[in-house]
């Protein structure tokens, strides 16, 4: 039985890891913020609220990072805390390097000075690499983010490399692509489409608003994508793993899933800001696009009137290293994926 510290245990994520370690029969701390009433929706969910320890920590605050650490003296830490939505790290990049960069220096710095034997895990992001220089996207291939988020977590990525090298600490990153699931929050859009087509299948009229519709995503289950998080973190010689399903698909190809399993025949039509779906059967409109839902944009409107936002819209992973090395295996690609989010929240719904 290890000791295992999770920061950020509240969210997707952190909550995922959680229920599998504990189910492994670990002894789980999990941090939640000072002050902010918690949100343990999701580990109510999961049914472990009262299995897990939870502490008190303000991960960019070095001291509380050092008390709480010291006072519990893991074997392990996952971090897992972050501000996590790329979009609102444009309105707030101050706060999201806090949280994502100095977040994990301040628990690199604590390990070091108490020169405890602790293995951490830092979790990266395909966010890194941006406004992708090849493709697909290995552990080789160069960042090039186009976010304050992407920035944050880059930064992060390298400081754990450079511990790992300079101090032979035990510290690894994976780098994790879109990863979702039913307990995804609904500011992410398949999050959003799923619980949307819900109302909508249930009687909302109003149409679900979107921005870049074309964007591409790699997306991957969560839960599994939790199973990898340990492998990588386990590993006798600890590295850096691209964590993905090798699958790409746009906005609209995850929607037009999402609207199946929701009854619908979706139909796409238009261009650029004028391109909704509608439901072929009725011609009720499903989803339209609004400029609000786009990431900040260097031109604003074209002559065509699309959009060019600053966001990634491309990300395709190659997963090579972590199947061959650690027998890792995704089972779950976007398509089965956009069936389990829209099934649970039509269930919901009724519910
Ligand atoms: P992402 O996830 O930025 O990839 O980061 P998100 O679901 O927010 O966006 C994915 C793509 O969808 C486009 N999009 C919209 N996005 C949102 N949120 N809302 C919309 O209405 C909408 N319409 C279109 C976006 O422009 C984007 O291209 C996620 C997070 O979990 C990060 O923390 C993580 O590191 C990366 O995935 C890997």
């Amino acid at each position: 039985m290890n000791k295992i510290l999770i920061t950020g245990v509240s969210g997707q994520d952190g909550a995922w890891l959680a229920k599998k370690l504990i189910d492994e029969g670990n002894e789980v701390y999990g941090t939640i913020r000072r002050g902010a009433s918690p949100k343990l929706q999701r580990l109510e969910y999961l049914n472990i609220i009262d299995r897990i320890n939870f502490v008190t920590c303000e991960i960019s605050e070095f001291n509380t990072v050092f008390d709480v650490i010291n006072s519990i003296k893991p074997d392990q830490i996952y971090n897992m805390a972050a501000q996590s939505f790329v979009a609102e790290s444009f309105n707030n990049p101050i706060m999201t390097n806090k949280i994502n960069y100095t977040g994990v220096l301040n628990i690199l710095e604590t390990i070091r000075i108490l020169g405890i034997d602790c293995a951490v895990y830092q979790a990266s992001s395909s966010e890194m690499f941006g406004e992708v220089l090849e493709s697909p996207q290995n552990e080789r291939t160069n960042f090039n983010p186009m976010s304050p988020y992407g920035v944050s977590k880059a930064a992060a990525h390298y400081i754990v490399a450079n511990y790992r090298k300079a101090y032979g600490m035990k510290v690894c990153s994976g780098i994790l692509f879109n990863h979702e699931s039913e307990l995804r929050g609904k500011e992410f859009v398949t999050r959003k489409i799923s619980s949307h087509m819900a109302e909508l299948a249930n009687g909302r009229e109003r149409p679900i608003e979107l921005g870049n519709i074309s964007a591409m995503r790699d997306w991957g289950y969560a839960p599994e994508y939790m199973d990898a998080v340990e492998l990588i973190l386990n590993n006798k010689n600890l590295d850096d793993y691209v964590v993905s399903t090798n699958t790409i698909a746009s906005i609209k190809d995850f929607f037009s899933i999402s609207a199946q399993v929701a009854g619908y025949e979706p139909v796409f039509e238009g261009e650029g800001l004028d391109e909704k779906c509608i439901d072929y059967k009725t011609n009720k409109v499903l989803c339209v696009v609004n400029k609000d839902y786009y990431r900040p944009s260097s031109i604003v409107n074209d002559s065509k009137g699309f959009y060019r936002p600053s966001d990634v819209v491309y990300l395709n992973g190659d997963n090579t290293k972590i199947k061959t090395e650690l027998g890792w295996e995704c089972h779950t690609k976007y398509d089965k994926l956009a069936e389990i989010m829209t099934k649970f929240d039509l269930d919901n719904y009724k519910k």
